[in-house]
């Protein structure tokens, strides 16, 4: 398998997780959005859309959108399921997951910040309040769904890391890129610190990537 992605991608870092938490090996190419790869020629003969990730299958079958993605990457290796077995259950996991793919995050994109700049006369400043409003709209109503519903466990959804946790820790780290304050997040940030001690989602974070610049990398 490939993965088309870009370090600070978190649609991206949503797929490296699953896969890592899957175990399953997967080579990875960079796409740089900051220099506008992801528009070019190449790319977009790949994935018309211009964004990423897109999964190259081990059978060469182009797959694009995160979301759909992973659901792939469930149903074609559900040994380490991410999605619980009950239909009530998975319907939460994912109501939660689509608070941050569906509501959040296509309105802190890159192509939305740079229209909001070029149309709308936005700088920078804006720009990144903009961001913060709707990361904080939709991370406040998480951490009152997270704190108040009883299936919440070390986990979004019990005791294992689910759709929901791979979705959320993205979008914790793109929360601390544009500064929101964290503090007001208590059950997210317990749940991040589960996260944060498992393999697969140390593996994924932006800071540990071939692309990441020296910048950005972590030591250790
Ligand atoms: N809904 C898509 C969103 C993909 C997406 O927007 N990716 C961002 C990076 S996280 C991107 O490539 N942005 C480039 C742009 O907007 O120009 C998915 O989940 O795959």
């Amino acid at each position: 398998m490939r993965l088309y992605g870009y370090f600070r991608s978190s649609a991206a870092y949503r797929v490296r997780i699953a896969l890592g938490l899957k175990g399953i090996v997967c080579e990875q190419v960079a796409v740089d959005l900051a220099r506008g790869d992801h528009r070019n020629d190449d790319y977009m003969a790949i994935h018309p859309q211009g964004v990423v990730p897109t999964l190259i299958t081990d059978q060469g079958v182009v797959l694009t959108q995160s979301l759909a993605i992973l659901e792939f990457l469930e149903e074609r290796y559900p040994q380490v399921p991410l999605l619980p077995s009950e239909a009530v259950a998975r319907a939460r996991v994912r109501s939660l997951a689509y608070i941050v793919a569906c509501d959040i995050h296509p309105l802190q994109n890159l192509g939305v910040r740079r229209h909001l700049s070029e149309v709308a006369g936005f700088d920078a400043r804006a720009a990144d309040d903009w961001n913060r409003h709707w990361i904080e709209q939709g991370l406040d109503v998480l951490e009152q769904r997270l704190a108040r519903e009883v299936e919440t466990g070390a986990y979004c959804h019990g005791e294992a890391p689910s759709l929901a946790d791979v979705c959320l820790v993205p979008q914790l780290y793109n929360a601390h890129r544009y500064g929101s304050d964290l503090a007001r997040y208590p059950t997210l940030a317990r749940i991040q610190a589960a996260c944060d001690t498992l393999p697969a989602f140390q593996a994924a974070h932006p800071h540990r990537q071939p692309d990441t610049p020296a910048g950005f990398r972590e030591v250790g």
